[in-house]
């Protein structure tokens, strides 16, 4: 991964790069002292690229401050539990990229940057990470290679940070509070004391939402990205199915599953995309992808609403007895309309999905995924170049959990519905490929494919609720969320699961733009420019929060 042919030049760049800072910090039109620091709470990978460049800070002073902030809030405190390992490796990859920086430049905008990735994101273990899903079975466990999209990021010159919690299995278990694993436990949000965070891509969002990391990335099969962004004010990409390389992550169906960033700003989720995307020989669906990778960041046009048809698929998902999405949201989601056509926009209001009753009652997506869920994840098992757990397959896995109660399940997380379920299916039959026809057809041409023909749309647009994301799942199609507002003070708190809470006072929730296969510019475009129009981020800080700054690790 790294070149280590640069240790000769250790000694003397190391006094480069401290005559570089001070330089930095004496020149006369950058004041010294903390305010001129990005706020790691908040900043952004362009904030950070300018001060890595400036020499204002290196990329070791920003893994210092990263693993400060997780520490003061992990498993002290308000105990978030978003991050389940810190990379050993990380310091030391840090000093050799901050040297490549002065010898050569940056590589690309996430030279640099430290990135967590949830836990079912494969990186080798002799960096000193395990990759475990959550999942005791698999500590301790090697795997062959690092996956695709963290060869992306290293080749970018991207830091792996660490390991994020994640609901165990991509949530692909049995009926367990979202963002709980055996490995990490509970992960919880931090715009309320124990509000659900969703998952499955828990840790990731959680992280993202305080500054624990720089960027994050989490993965998707039906609402993974998008509902941990909807609860935890921010940008997520739910990418294309075959655009980003799911090479690598512990599996539940290849053809759902995506990987795609959660970040602070649409911004830095297109930097992430245009860095991650792209085809891979070790997953063939990223082979039919169009060429080349578009520069997602081109995308970032905030007048892009300006001329487009919105359309609003209100059947079934904004249908207030079959919906469930609290009457808040719903007010602030009309809103949102208004918004969308003070920014130009012409709202085609109704534009329903002719599928949209079916998709509420259909059971082919089950079929679909509980059959390639068997497969794969046997198959990954028997990837593994070691695994002192022994478990070499499903069957085996759901007698492991059963084996160690007190850390697979433990009170409340017992179940192990999905697992059993799936190990009672037998391969790919009529049965499934009927199922998958049907999934295709239901989400794709009668559902948005259908939609977007009929009304001459260029996009739909729903508030970012977590069965919304159904239609984009079973077809594979991109969704892109944006911070939509949050729960009132006076909200009534309801219960998540035995031990979180949800709606509670202050919890974001997010408004997702979704539309046909690789259609994330146009996406991309809409949610930038929804995004810098009302800024609603910034409108509430969580009240979990750490304190560390750059200033508090530079020269420590
Ligand atoms: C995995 O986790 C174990 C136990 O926490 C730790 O000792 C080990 O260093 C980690 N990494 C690998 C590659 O096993
Ligand atoms: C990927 O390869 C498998 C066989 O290894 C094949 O069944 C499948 O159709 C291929 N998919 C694509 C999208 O090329
Ligand atoms: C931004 O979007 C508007 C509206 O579609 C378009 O007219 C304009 O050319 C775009 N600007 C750029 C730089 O792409
Ligand atoms: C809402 O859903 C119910 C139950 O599926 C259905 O009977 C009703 O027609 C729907 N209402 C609208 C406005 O689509
Ligand atoms: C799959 O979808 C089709 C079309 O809506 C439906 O007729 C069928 O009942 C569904 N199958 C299951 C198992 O739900
Ligand atoms: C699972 O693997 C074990 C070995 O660990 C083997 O004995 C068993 O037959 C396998 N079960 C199935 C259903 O393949
Ligand atoms: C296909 O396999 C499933 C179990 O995975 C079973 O329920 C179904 O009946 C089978 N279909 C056919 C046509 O044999
Ligand atoms: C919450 O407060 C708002 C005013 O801020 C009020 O309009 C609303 O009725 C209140 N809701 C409840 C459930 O008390
Ligand atoms: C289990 O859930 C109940 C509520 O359903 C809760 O009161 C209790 O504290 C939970 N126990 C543990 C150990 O999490
Ligand atoms: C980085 C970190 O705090 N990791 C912790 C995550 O949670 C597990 C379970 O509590 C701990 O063992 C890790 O140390």
């Amino acid at each position: 991964m790294f070149s280590s042919s640069s240790g000769l030049w250790l000694p003397f760049a190391l006094t480069l790069l401290a005559c570089m800072r001070l330089v930095a910090t004496q020149w006369p039109f950058a004041t010294v002292g903390a305010e001129t620091f990005p706020d790691l709470y908040e900043a952004t990978v362009m904030e950070l690229q300018t001060g890595l460049d400036a020499g204002q800070f290196t990329s070791v002073d920003l893994i210092k401050a990263y693993f400060a902030r997780i520490e003061e809030v992990n498993l002290q405190g308000p105990a978030l539990r978003a991050v389940i390992e810190t990379n050993p490796s990380a310091l030391e990859e840090a000093a050799t990229l901050d040297l490549e920086r002065l010898i050569s430049g940056p590589r690309s905008l996430l030279h640099g940057i430290p990135v967590l990735v949830k836990d079912n994101i494969a990186t080798i273990a002799t960096e000193g990470m395990n990759t475990t899903a959550g999942s005791y079975s698999m500590l301790g466990s090697i795997v062959p290679a690092d996956a695709g999209v963290v060869k992306r990021l290293r080749a970018a010159g991207a830091i792996i940070l660490g390991k994020a919690n994640l609901s165990e299995f991509a949530h692909y278990r049995g009926n367990l509070a979202s963002g709980w694993s055996g490995r990490g436990g509970q992960c919880t949000n931090a715009y309320y004391p124990m509000a659900d965070p969703c998952g499955s891509s828990a840790g990731s969002a959680v992280a993202a939402s305080i500054g624990l990391a720089a960027v994050t990335l989490g993965t998707e099969t039906d609402g993974s990205i998008t509902c941990p962004a909807n609860h935890n004010n921010l940008a997520g990409i739910k990418p294309t199915v075959g655009l980003t390389s799911r090479a690598g992550v512990v599996p539940i169906s290849a053809h759902q599953d995506t990987i795609g960033p959660l970040t602070r700003s649409v911004s830095d989720a297109a930097i992430v995309l245009s860095i991650i995307a792209g085809p891979d020989p070790n997953d063939n669906y990223t082979l039919a992808q169009p060429s080349p990778v578009p520069d997602y960041t081109l995308a970032l046009n905030s007048t892009a609403l300006a001329g487009a048809r919105i359309g609003v698929p209100r059947r079934m998902f904004l249908n207030t007895t079959t919906s469930g999405i609290n009457p808040y949201v719903m007010e602030t989601f009309e809103q949102a309309l208004l918004t969308l056509k003070a920014l130009g926009a012409t709202v085609v209001d109704p534009a329903d999905l002719p599928s949209a009753d079916e998709i509420a009652t259909s059971g082919n997506e089950t079929i679909v995924l509980n059959v390639d869920f068997k497969i794969q994840l046997n198959a990954w098992y028997q990837s593994l170049l070691y695994n002192p757990s022994g478990v070499q397959n499903l069957s085996d896995l759901i007698a492991f959990d059963n084996a160690y109660p007190n850390l697979e399940e433990p009170t409340n997380y017992t179940s192990q519905s999905i697992l059993i379920a799936s190990e009672a299916t037998t391969g790919y039959n009529s049965t499934f490929y009927e199922a998958l026809a049907f999934d295709r057809e239901l989400g794709g041409s009668r559902g948005i494919d259908a939609a977007i023909s009929m009304y001459n749309l260029d996009a739909l647009v729903l508030p970012a609720n977590a069965r919304v994301t159904v239609p984009a799942a079973i077809v594979g199609y991109p969704i892109v969320t944006v911070p939509l507002g949050f729960f009132p003070s006076n909200v009534t708190i309801g219960s998540a699961g035995p031990n979180t809470v949800y709606p509670a006072p202050g919890v974001p929730f997010g408004l997702s733009f979704f539309a046909g296969a690789f259609s994330e510019m146009k996406l991309i475009s809409y949610a930038f420019s929804y995004e810098q129009k009302t800024m609603t981020r910034l409108m509430r800080k969580a009240y979990a929060y750490p304190t560390t700054q750059l200033v508090d690790v530079i020269g420590k």
